[in-house]
């Protein structure tokens, strides 16, 4: 039997759905019009005023927004209440620029933890779940966001924060903790220090998990499951839109229910712009319909996925996307091919011995781009002779050739050799100056 935590709303027909939309798209465009004088400027551009959106269709009209929209009105051009109404800041890290900042008013904060208590539900949390929220708390809205989902909820949340590594794993065991919460290459270090600390799963009462922020293939959410016992759910979000809940898997794990009572999802082609055919891969445009703090219109994620409109055996009627593969920012063109990461790392993991521990390293040798892939090694390999070590070599590499149609140079490194992650892993470490 399928729990809801708001069935009405999960299990609207896609006329219903469309209606919704189609009332709080006009609503929110109309609001953006009158209070964000960026997009009235953007809509006069375009010679468009609010009263003209009429359908849903018409939504492909209105302009694009960017990360660098942000950027120009930074810190707090784009909010549509004055700040009295503002209760809340978070910000994107900024590591490629200046920071994004986006503002939440009590009401964004109440729907985000709506959102945040479906998704938790989606894997039979109830009030007598234990959640430990190993997401960093902060501006980062991974530890906030999914904490006052819990609390909503009325289960116990456990605010571990991330970090301290052995902690974590002692309340896990200690207060009987039944859902975690946190990037999937921490919950790869959890289970490495959990065995390296003699304990097992068995001391565990975990039963499941969202992980997210990162891409990961479904080969390391196998890994998860198995080292720490749960189900693996997959969670998305991002802090322009509103962190981590904007879309989840259903016990189905087969793509990630996007909440479109409150976002509006489209996928258009990378280059082009343009909208593409229904089940196609392109860049996730989302546009929020339920925000008051600072509603964007069609923001261009870059992150590249497939939307599914196919019924859900859970029953919940919202829109399927498809596990990021990456984002148009990451991905490598080697040699005039393009690659994401997260194909890499489903190759290399198809081999059983690869462990999850790898880093990409990219040069430019002689107007070259070079790609050396860095594995780990195991214990029991890493005593293994040059040769074996030699022959594990040449077949990773031949693997990765036959897969993604690129030469890999495949460096074996010691075990523990290469950096564990508490947060968002850095997987690609790209040295051409380009
Ligand atoms: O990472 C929000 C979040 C926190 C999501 C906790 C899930 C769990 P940002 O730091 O703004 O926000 O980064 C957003 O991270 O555009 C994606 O590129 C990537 N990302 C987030 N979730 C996933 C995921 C948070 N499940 C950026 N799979 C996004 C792949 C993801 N990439």
């Amino acid at each position: 039997m399928e729990r809801y935590w708001n069935k009405t709303i999960e299990t609207m027909n896609r006329e219903q759905i469309q209606a919704l939309q189609l009332e709080k798209l006009r609503a929110t465009v109309q609001n953006v019009y009158t209070h964000v004088p960026y997009y009235r400027k953007k809509m006069q551009e375009k010679g468009i005023v609010p009263e003209d959106i009429k359908t849903l269709d018409n939504l492909s009209n209105l302009p694009i927004t960017t990360k660098q929209d942000l950027r120009n009105t930074y810190p707090f051009g784009m909010f549509a209440v004055p700040m009295e109404d503002i209760i809340r800041i978070h910000a994107s890290s900024g590591t490629t620029g200046k920071q994004t900042v986006v503002g939440y008013t009590r009401r964004d904060l109440d729907i985000w933890a709506e959102c945040m208590a479906r998704c938790l539900v989606m894997e039979d949390a109830n009030t007598s779940s234990r959640v430990q929220i190993a997401y960093g708390y902060g501006l980062f809205t991974g530890g906030l966001g999914a904490h006052y989902g819990v609390e909503k909820l009325g289960a116990t949340v456990i605010p571990a924060s991330s970090g301290n590594t052995q902690r974590q794993i002692t309340m896990l065991i200690d207060f009987g903790v039944t859902h975690l919460y946190c990037t999937p290459s921490y919950a790869l270090n959890i289970a490495e220090v959990m065995r390296e600390m003699g304990h097992t799963k068995d001391e565990m009462k975990l039963v499941a998990g969202s992980f997210g922020a990162e891409p990961w293939s479904n080969a390391i959410r196998t890994e998860i499951e198995s080292l720490l016992g749960l189900r693996a759910h997959d969670i998305y979000g991002l802090s322009e839109i509103m962190g981590p809940a904007v879309s989840h898997e259903c016990r189905h794990q087969n793509g990630l229910h996007i909440w479109e009572d409150c976002f509006i999802a489209e996928i258009t082609n990378p280059d082009t712009g343009e909208p593409v055919r229904e089940g196609e891969a392109g860049d996730l445009v989302i546009t929020t319909i339920n925000k008051e703090g600072i509603p964007l219109i069609r923001y261009k994620t870059r992150d590249i996925c497939t939307l599914n409109y196919e019924p859900c055996e859970c029953g919940r009627t919202h829109v399927r996307m498809s596990k990021p593969a990456g984002r148009t920012d990451d991905m490598l063109i080697i040699r005039g091919v393009n690659v994401f990461p997260s194909q890499i790392e489903s190759a290399l993991l198809s081999i059983g011995e690869v462990q999850p521990h790898y880093q990409i390293l990219v040069d430019r040798v002689n107007n070259l781009d070079t790609l050396t892939i860095e594995i780990e090694l195991n214990d029991e390999m890493f005593s293994d002779n040059v040769k074996g070590i030699e022959e594990f070599e040449k077949k990773v590499s031949r693997q990765i050739n036959s897969v993604l149609g690129i030469n890999a140079k495949i460096h074996l490194v010691e075990p523990k050799s290469i950096a564990r992650s508490e947060g968002k892993a850095k997987r690609v470490i790209d040295r051409r100056n380009i």
